[in-house]
């Protein structure tokens, strides 16, 4: 398919074509600059809900609930990246998050994609940003990036987002406090999930006192469990809350906060590719210079750097 035609069926919303320019886009295929130049401007429309929270606290399992609200009630359109780190040990995560979300598979609202974060998988990119922007472009209203709270990456990701839910659960201490300084600050809702076990009310107490210690913040912890659906309308009217301030005047600080997290993760990954096409055809130089006292790693570093 030519790209101008690929562009113009993104725009149009034909699911086959968001799903052909995603994975052009994902393998950097010939034309995919140019696809994202001409859809890239057609973008704003959407709502972006970062999820994020150490694994299985129940993440993919709130996402699949939340389609079904957007879909019962509001009729409208979700789309879900679930961006998660395939490793050898972690092996089925993806697959996993694709069963919980099956049954809406068939359901033309709905369109789902999972991606490897970088670093795994034989340095899979990202990618995240265009299929975000892509999304959007095709007329989705809601989309939704879930990812694996654990690295500092996963947490950029969330930069990208108009807001974000951080979903804990009973029994967890240490995982969130390790990571304290990345999802004690980023969450606007906070979700102690999985209510149905015991240790639910002490969760929630804990959190808290650490969101409350934020300097005038105090976003909401609820409480709620995917399982019962206990909660779950409360969780819903708090996310559609933040997607109403979106549409607000107060909305601006979110757009340009998710713009400002597009803009820099689609420049880190381009600095970073250069970076390595660089290394590949410059460092035997450099290291021979290092190497015979020439030149020091500073000086080494900085010549890679500026190209
Ligand atoms: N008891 C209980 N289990 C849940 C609840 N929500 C999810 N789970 C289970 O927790 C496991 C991990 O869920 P998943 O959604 O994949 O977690 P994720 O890794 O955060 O995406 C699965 O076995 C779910 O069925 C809940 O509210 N209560
Ligand atoms: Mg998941």
């Amino acid at each position: 398919m030519r790209d101008d035609n690929l562009a113009r069926r993104v725009l149009k919303g034909d699911r086959r074509a968001v799903s052909m320019a995603i994975t052009k886009v994902e393998n950097r295929d010939e034309g995919a600059a140019q696809l994202m130049e001409s859809i890239g401007k057609k973008t704003g429309n959407a709502f972006i809900l970062g999820i994020t929270g150490p694994p299985g606290t129940g993440k993919s399992t709130l996402v699949d609930k939340l389609i079904s609200e957007y879909r019962k009630t509001k009729k409208m359109k979700v789309g879900v990246v679930a961006v998660d780190p395939t490793s050898p040990i972690t092996g089925g995560a993806l697959l996993g998050d694709r069963i919980r979300m099956v049954k809406h598979t068939l359901d033309a609202g709905v369109f789902i994609r999972s991606m490897a974060s970088r670093g795994w998988a034989g340095g899979l990119s990202g990618a995240v940003s265009e299929v975000i922007q892509i999304m959007d472009a095709s007329g989705i209203d809601v989309i939704i990036i879930e990812t694996v709270g654990i690295g500092q990456s996963d947490i950029e990701i969330m930069n990208i987002a108009h807001a974000v839910m951080v979903v804990t659960m009973p029994g967890l201490g240490d995982e969130i406090q390790v990571s304290k300084g990345g999802l004690m600050e980023i969450g606007d809702v906070y979700v102690v999930n999985k209510s149905d076990l015991p240790g639910a009310d002490g969760m929630v107490i804990n959190l808290l006192g650490m969101v409350h210690d934020m300097k005038g913040r105090s976003p909401p912890v609820l409480k709620v469990s995917a399982l019962t659906s206990e909660g779950i309308d409360t969780l819903f009217s708090s996310v559609e809350g933040l997607r109403k301030k979106l549409q607000s005047p107060e909305g601006k600080a979110m757009r340009l906060r998710s713009a400002k997290g597009m803009i820099l993760e689609l420049a880190k990954r381009r600095l970073i590719d250069e970076l390595e096409d660089r290394a590949e055809s410059r460092t035997s130089s450099l290291v021979e210079m290092v190497a015979n006292h020439e030149l020091s790693y500073e000086e080494a570093a900085s010549r890679l750097v500026k190209g």
